[in-house]
C-alpha cells in the first residue's frame, strides 16, 4: 500500500470511527517513520469530516464525542515522537486559552504541545474562558503573544469581547502584543470581525507565526 493510501484510510478510519483500525494504522505509520504531524494532519481532515456527518445528521452528539476520544488516543501515540523530533530552543511566553463558551480543546492542547516541544513557555488556561480571565493573566504574565481557540461560531463574540478588553487595557502593559485566533472555522473574515492580528487553522503554521513574530520582535 502506498503512504497516499494509508493517508486516505486514516481518515476514512477516523470519519467512520473505526478506534482500533485507526489506531493500529496510526501504530504503523508511526513504525514506518512517517512524519507524526503528517498523521495528526490527516486525523483532523477525519475529524472535519465527522463534524460534516455530524450537520447532516449521519451522526449524533456521541459522534463528537467518540471522534474527541479516538483523536485522544492517537496523541497518546504520536505525543512521545512528535516530543523527540521536534525539540527546539525557542523562547518567548505565550497565553493560550479556548474562549468562554466553548470547550473544544483538542486543537489548542495540540497546539500547545507543538510550541512546548519547539522550546516556547506556554500559559494554558483551559477551556470555557471568560474575557475576564483572559486579561488578569495577561496582565499578570505580560506574554510575548496572546492566542485563542474557538471552534464553534458562537465563540466569535467571546472571542470579540476577549480581544476588546485585551486592546483597551488602560496600563498599557499590553499594547503592542500580538493576538492570534485558531480553530477549523476561523476565516479572514472572523479576524477581522473579532479584531484579532492573525488567524490560523493548523497548529504548525501557529507554531511557525509564533516563531516569525518573535523574531521580529527582537
Ligand atoms: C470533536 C468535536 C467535539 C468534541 C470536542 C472534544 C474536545 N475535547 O475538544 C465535543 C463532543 C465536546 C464537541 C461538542 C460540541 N460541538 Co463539536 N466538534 C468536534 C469536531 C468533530 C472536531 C474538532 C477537533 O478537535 N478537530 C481537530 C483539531 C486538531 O483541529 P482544530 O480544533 O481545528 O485545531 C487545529 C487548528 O485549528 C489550530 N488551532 C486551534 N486552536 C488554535 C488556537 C491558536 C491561537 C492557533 C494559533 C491555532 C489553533 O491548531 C490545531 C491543530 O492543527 C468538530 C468538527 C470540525 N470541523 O472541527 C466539531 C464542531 C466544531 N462542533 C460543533 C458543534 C455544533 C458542537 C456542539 C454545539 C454540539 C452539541 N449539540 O452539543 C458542542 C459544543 C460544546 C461547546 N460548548 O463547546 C460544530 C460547530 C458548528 C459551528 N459553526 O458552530 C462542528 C464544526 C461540527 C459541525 N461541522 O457541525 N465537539
Amino acid at each position: 500500500m502506498t503512504q497516499h493510501d494509508d493517508r486516505l484510510l486514516l481518515i476514512d478510519y477516523i470519519a467512520d470511527l473505526k478506534e482500533p483500525e485507526v489506531l493500529a494504522l496510526v501504530a504503523q505509520r508511526l513504525q514506518a517513520g512517517d512524519d507524526p504531524l503528517q498523521i495528526v494532519q490527516d486525523c483532523q481532515e477525519g475529524l472535519r469530516q465527522v463534524g460534516l456527518r455530524y450537520e447532516a445528521q449521519q451522526y449524533f452528539l456521541a459522534g463528537l464525542i467518540m471522534a474527541g476520544e479516538i483523536f485522544r488516543g492517537v496523541m497518546e501515540l504520536v505525543q512521545p515522537v512528535i516530543e523527540e523530533l521536534h525539540s527546539g530552543n525557542d523562547t518567548g511566553l505565550i497565553l493560550l486559552g479556548t474562549v468562554q463558551g466553548d470547550i473544544h480543546d483538542i486543537g489548542k492542547n495540540n497546539l500547545t504541545l507543538l510550541l512546548r516541544s519547539h522550546g516556547f513557555t506556554v500559559i494554558d488556561l483551559g477551556v470555557d474562558v471568560e474575557p475576564e480571565a483572559f486579561y488578569r493573566q495577561a496582565i499578570e504574565i505580560r506574554p510575548n503573544i496572546i492566542g485563542l481557540s474557538g471552534l464553534l461560531t458562537s465563540s466569535y463574540e467571546a472571542m470579540a469581547e476577549t480581544i476588546r478588553l485585551l486592546r483597551d487595557d488602560p496600563s498599557g502593559t499590553l499594547n503592542g502584543v500580538p493576538i492570534l485566533i485558531g480553530g477549523s472555522q476561523v476565516n479572514e473574515a472572523v479576524c477581522k470581525y473579532v479584531g484579532a492580528d492573525h488567524w490560523v487553522t493548523n497548529a504548525m503554521s501557529g507554531v511557525r507565526l509564533c516563531q516569525q513574530l518573535l523574531s521580529d520582535e527582537a
